[in-house]
């Protein structure tokens, strides 16, 4: 059956850890912020109250799923440590687990950091390197949870540097159905495989919108679509808005994305991005 098939008959149903990820219609994925700062001080139980609430409030907005990491891939950012991340994640995943309902997924390319995050009760693991760390594959096939592969060229620190394609929309779907390939050839159930174009990652404004106004090539790779548009520079580099003006902008991309058929939509502003990707889905899913 193909994806657009199951979605149609209703069966497509992710298990991530034992909490169901319905992608019968489009999910938002709420963005969980961990501030390493509030780590460093006595501030830390005060963070994490802190970052329940939020998961809580995004929950109660309509996220399917709440995204949590502990590594800064923001463009020009340096690595951190396996301690760092784990230090960062864990203890908040424990106690998200015991606060929401919805399925928690992990960022993170570390395969220490997949293990422990599974354990304390992540369900899925959302990797922007789309598991070519040593080691990461074989681990997430091991957990058995379901994975997003991202695409970005490059590596943080340097990726916005000089960005090139000759065809960014093949050169992303040929990597995306290479490493799906990769990952069904590990043991990964294709049922458990999402890909995301990776926004922003190693692209230019002109490489991002192409890949935006083509998305549904990637749905043709028969696997759910997974995007991350909100806040994002290329917003600014069209509006020139400062991060926190850019919701607006955001929406107005996710519901882009849903036309273009995108099945998971990554936001930190969730009420806002529900409510557009609803009305989008009624529009466009109809029937
Ligand atoms: C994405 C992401 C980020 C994305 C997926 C940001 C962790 C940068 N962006 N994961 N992560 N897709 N799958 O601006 O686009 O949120 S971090």
């Amino acid at each position: 059956m193909t994806l657009q098939a199951s979605i149609d008959a209703g069966v497509t149903r992710l298990d991530c850890g034992g909490r169901a990820l319905d992608l019968g219609r489009v999910g938002v994925m709420g963005v969980l912020n961990v501030t390493p700062d509030s780590f460093s001080d006595g501030g830390l139980f005060l963070a994490r109250d802190r970052a329940v609430d939020h998961a809580i409030r995004m929950v109660a907005e309509g996220a399917a799923i709440i995204d949590i990491g502990g590594e800064s891939t923001r463009p020009g950012a340096r690595g951190v440590s396996v301690q760092e991340e784990l230090d960062r994640v864990i203890a908040l995943i424990e106690a998200l687990q015991q606060a929401i309902a919805v399925p928690i997924s992990i960022d993170t390319s570390k395969p220490e950091v997949m293990r422990a995050a599974v354990a304390a009760g992540a369900g899925m693991i959302n990797d922007v390197r789309a598991l070519r760390a040593p080691e990461a594959l074989q681990t997430a096939a091991q957990l058995g949870v379901p994975v997003c592969l991202m695409h970005m060229q490059g590596e943080p620190r340097t990726m916005q540097e000089d960005p090139r394609y000759v065809d960014v929309v093949q050169e992303v779907k040929e990597f995306l159905r290479l490493r799906s390939q990769a990952c069904r050839d590990a043991g990964i159930h294709a049922a458990n495989i999402i890909v995301d174009p990776g926004f922003g990652f190693g692209k230019t404004l002109e490489h991002n919108l192409e890949l935006l106004r083509n998305l549904g090539e990637l749905a043709t790779l028969g696997t759910p679509v997974l995007v991350g548009l909100s806040r994002k520079s290329m917003i600014a580099k069209v509006l020139d808005l400062p991060l926190e003006r850019r919701m607006i902008a955001s929406v107005a991309l996710a519901v882009v994305a849903v036309q273009n058929g995108a099945n998971l939509v990554r936001a930190h502003d969730v009420g806002a991005t529900c409510e557009a990707v609803r009305m989008a889905e009624a529009v466009y899913r109809a029937g």
